[in-house]
């Protein structure tokens, strides 16, 4: 297929600035409190996950960094630190975001940062501290907080008095980041407490964050909403507010599903990429880091991981090439049907081969996942790891 060299050119230039950032436990056997489908593939060790991981950047050119769950990846804190460097440097792909984790401990039961044991607190403010240190050792500039703060019956816990302690918490967090680190603060309506989250949603969020300084902002993690909620437009408020920090993509048909990008409703993705090249082409300030946050239960670890890239990279140009000029015109003069066509055209264009061409100039597989499949990796990771203990720590991962 040909194009025309100016579309070739903003086709390059959009997925060449298009990183996205993969979870380790991604490549672990995860499950739902049911239970757990185990993989012979799976990773269990911090050593497979950086592996998979590098495999997945040598397919797609677009992975550079492997997002951390400190207590699953680093169970001796800044100890593990030397051991991930010897990763990065045999492998390839480098730590990205790490990601506290306040929710597997029993301590945690009535809470973390928001416990109404002060001694509680402080435990989990210490975690956040050792995550900072972990970060700083790895040069690792994102903390992203998940918080599964929370009650389950009204009348039990003082949703004030949580505020306030959360806010002291994030507050003692921000005053230790580095000068170039940021804490992302991420939401969540339900799950696992049932009547009230600590950290609901987008507005807690940007409260919060506002609250604990400049160097913290949101997570839109896109499994993170009730049904029907207009995702897009929060991340048109967070680009307004300047505080978008980044995402958690995913897909969901109920709640927190983790499914795979784009499975359930591409055109969500392909809308919330769009607000982000239009504040772009405006010149509005951002640094947005893109992160995927799955759950493989079912498909294979490493088929799952590369078909999500490929997704996003489709979805992300599908939005870079919107005729923006065009569409501002039809927006100012409320040419409903002829801007929706602009913006709807732009989704339906199979950018498919513009992608192969990108990944050819590259030298990079001009199909991801049949290069998955014939370069053996999964039969041989299947191999090796078979028989082996499914662990990879944790109930979830
Ligand atoms: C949460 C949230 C967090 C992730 C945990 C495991 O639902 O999405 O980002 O770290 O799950
Ligand atoms: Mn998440
Ligand atoms: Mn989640």
């Amino acid at each position: 297929m040909s194009f025309d060299t100016d579309t070739l050119r903003r086709a390059f230039s959009a997925l060449n600035a298009f990183k996205i950032e993969i979870p380790s436990w991604g490549f672990a056997n995860t499950g739902t409190r049911f239970g757990k489908f185990v993989q012979a593939a799976a990773a269990s060790t911090i050593e497979e996950k950086f592996a998979d991981g590098a495999e997945v950047l040598r397919l797609t050119g677009a992975t550079p960094t492997l997002a951390l769950h400190v207590l699953w990846d680093m169970p001796h804190g800044v100890a593990d630190a030397e051991k991930v460097q010897a990763l990065e440097a045999k492998t390839g792909i480098r730590a990205g975001s790490i990601n506290p984790n306040l929710f597997q401990e029993q301590e945690y039961k009535y809470g973390s940062l928001c416990n109404p044991s002060a001694e509680i607190r402080q435990k989990a403010l210490s975690h956040m501290f050792d995550s900072i240190e972990i970060a700083k050792r790895l040069n690792c500039r994102d903390i992203s907080l998940w918080l599964p703060d929370g009650s389950n019956y009204p009348g039990t816990q003082s949703i004030r008095k949580r505020i306030g302690w959360l806010d002291e918490g994030l507050q003692a967090t921000h005053a230790r980041l580095g000068a170039e680190q940021r804490l992302l603060v991420e939401y969540k309506p339900f799950e696992p407490a049932f009547y009230h989250t600590d950290l609901g949603d987008w507005g807690m969020a940007l409260q919060l964050a506002r609250s604990a300084g400049p160097k913290a902002k949101v997570l839109v993690d896109t499994g993170h909403h009730y049904a029907a909620q207009n995702i897009e437009q929060i991340v048109a408020w967070l680009i307004h507010s300047n505080a978008l920090g980044g995402f958690h993509f995913n897909d969901r048909r109920y709640a927190d599903d983790d499914l795979t990008l784009g499975s359930i409703d591409p055109y969500q993705i392909f809308r919330i990429f769009a607000e982000i090249h239009s504040a772009e082409a405006d010149g509005l300030p951002l640094d947005v880091a893109y992160m995927i946050d799955q759950s493989h239960n079912l498909k294979g670890k490493m088929e799952a991981m590369v078909q999500t890239v490929v997704t996003a990279q489709e979805l992300w140009l599908k939005a870079a090439l919107i005729d923006r000029e065009k569409l501002a015109g039809l927006q100012d003069g409320c040419e409903l049907v002829a801007a929706e066509e602009v913006f709807r055209g732009a989704f339906w264009q199979d950018v498919r081969p513009l992608v192969a061409e990108w990944r050819a100039a590259r030298g990079l597989p001009v199909h991801p996942l049949d290069a998955l499949k014939e370069s053996g990796y999964v039969e041989r990771i299947t191999k090796e790891r078979a028989g082996r203990s499914a662990g990879g720590g944790g109930s979830y991962a």
